[in-house]
Order: structure tokens, then C-alpha cells, then sequence
């Protein structure tokens, strides 16, 4: 990072199925870019790069699924490890705000917390992964499955479901529980969001949340977000 660059943020989405991480990205980069002028990058996981995408396919297509959660988990942080190294810090390294699409820690979540791997090898694994990067803030969608499933299903209407979205009701219930539990146990870093409410309540939920932790990035409601909501009324949302 050259001296002069500002630092990097980085700020993760998790939660279930359909909790609207990706709505609420593509909102929070359209503010940040044109209340802070800053570079924003969105990306996801698994993915975000070329490679990354390449095993994300895969992923979801359940080809690790007859190994076990621990091969699994392999192949999530072999395409974690492509994505940091060529989109996330150099992106960090130049000042970048990077908003990704789940991290770290749905490992703990699906293949852990769900899928029943130990939680000594998921730390093993991702101090091997992540190095020193950790997210500056995680964001945790939080909704009952049962509603995050229903909007899933009404997006991709006629589509089969994807490995994960195939589970039962319990493995999704695990998950929610796994969220809430990283929440708890690592206050600084997380933040729930109630995820069960129109696209507008959550947006302003994520906006507080940003704005309490970098106050130079987005100034509290009211001050001084007048161009972005000029901009957005009358636009209507997908929900
Ligand atoms: N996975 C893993 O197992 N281990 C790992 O380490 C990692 C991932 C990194 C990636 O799938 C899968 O990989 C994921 C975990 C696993 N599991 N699954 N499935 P993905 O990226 O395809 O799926 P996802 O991350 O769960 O994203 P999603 O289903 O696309 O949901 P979303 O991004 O959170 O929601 P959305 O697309 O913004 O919204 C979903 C629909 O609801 C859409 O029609 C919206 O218009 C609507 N919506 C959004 N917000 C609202 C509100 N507030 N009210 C009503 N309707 C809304």
C-alpha cells in the first residue's frame, strides 16, 4: 500500500439461504460509492476470481459432497485462498472498501456447525488460509429459514436446488444457530441484522451499523445521504 493510500475496510455478508446478502451489497456499494467516493469492490464466495468461480461451480453442483465436510472444506479454502490473494488484498492494498458475499466463516457454518466437521480442523484450516486477514466487520443476515428458503425458492422458481439449498429444514436451522453462536462469541467483528423485514429496513439497519463503526465512511442517517435516497425513490426494489 503505498503511504498515502487510506486503509482498506473489509466487511463480510453471512447468514442463510436467501437472507438477501447479495440485494444489500449491491445497495451498500451504491451508497458508499457515491457518499464516500471511495473504491468499492463486491465479490463473493465461493468465487470472485476466474479459478475461484471455476470450483465454486463445482461446489454447487455438490461434486465434493460424496467425500465428506472436510474434503469440501478444502476445496472452499483452495478457492479462498486464489480469491484473497488475487482480488481481496491487492484490492485491500490499495485502499479499496471490499464488500464479499459470505467468507470464512460459512465454512464454520455449513461444513462445521451443519455439516459436523470438527471445529479444531476448521481452525487449523483457516490459519493456514486467511493468514493474518480477518474481516474488518461481519454482517449477519439474520431470518428464520423458512422465509429465507421461501424467497430463495420464489427467485429461482423452476430451477433446481443447489447442494446446500437441498438440505432439510434442520441443517438450515443449524446454520442459524451457528451464525447467531460466531455473533456472540466475536461481538467486536459482528453485527446481526434483522434480515426478516422489507429490503428498505435492512438497507437502513446495514447503513447504521457502517455508520456507527466508520463515521468518515457514511454519516449517520440524515446527514448528508440526501443524493443517494433522491436516487433511489421511484426505483422500486425486487423483493
Ligand atoms: N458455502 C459453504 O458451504 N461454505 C463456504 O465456505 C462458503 C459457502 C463460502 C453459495 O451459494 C453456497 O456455498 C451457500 C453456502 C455455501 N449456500 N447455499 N445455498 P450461493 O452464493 O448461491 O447462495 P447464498 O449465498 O445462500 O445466496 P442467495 O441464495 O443468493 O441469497 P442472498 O444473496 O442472501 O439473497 P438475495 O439474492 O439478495 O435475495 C434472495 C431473494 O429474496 C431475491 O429474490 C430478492 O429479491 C429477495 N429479497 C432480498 N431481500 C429481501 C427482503 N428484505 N425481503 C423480501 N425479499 C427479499
Amino acid at each position: 500500500m503505498s503511504s498515502d493510500a487510506p486503509r482498506g475496510v473489509f466487511i463480510t455478508f453471512e447468514g442463510g439461504e436467501g437472507a438477501g446478502k447479495s440485494t444489500q451489497i449491491a445497495r451498500l456499494a451504491e451508497t458508499l460509492r457515491t457518499v464516500s467516493g471511495r473504491e468499492v469492490v463486491t465479490t463473493r464466495e465461493p468465487g470472485g476470481t476466474d479459478r475461484a468461480e471455476a470450483l465454486r461451480a463445482a461446489l454447487l453442483r455438490g461434486v465434493a459432497k460424496p467425500y465428506g465436510p472436510f474434503a469440501e472444506a478444502l476445496m472452499f479454502a483452495a478457492a479462498r485462498i486464489d480469491h484473497i490473494e488475487n482480488l481481496i488484498s491487492p484490492a485491500l492494498s490499495r485502499g479499496a472498501i471490499v464488500l464479499c458475499d459470505r467468507f470464512s466463516d460459512s465454512t464454520r457454518a455449513y461444513q462445521g456447525a451443519a455439516g459436523g466437521l470438527d471445529p479444531a480442523l476448521i481452525d487449523s484450516l483457516e490459519r493456514v488460509t486467511l493468514e493474518d486477514l480477518r474481516p474488518d466487520l461481519t454482517l449477519i443476515l439474520d431470518l428464520p429459514p423458512e422465509a429465507g428458503l421461501a424467497r430463495a425458492q420464489r427467485r429461482g422458481a423452476g430451477e433446481p436446488a443447489d447442494r446446500f439449498e437441498a438440505e432439510g429444514m434442520r441443517f438450515h436451522e443449524r446454520l442459524r444457530t451457528a451464525f447467531r453462536g460466531i455473533a456472540e462469541a466475536e461481538p467486536e467483528r459482528c453485527r446481526v441484522i434483522d434480515a426478516d423485514l422489507g429490503p428498505d429496513a435492512v438497507e437502513a439497519a446495514i447503513a447504521a451499523a457502517i455508520a456507527a463503526r466508520w463515521p468518515d465512511l457514511l454519516p449517520a442517517a440524515g446527514e448528508g445521504q440526501g443524493e443517494v435516497g433522491k436516487e433511489r425513490e421511484g426505483q422500486g426494489h425486487a423483493a
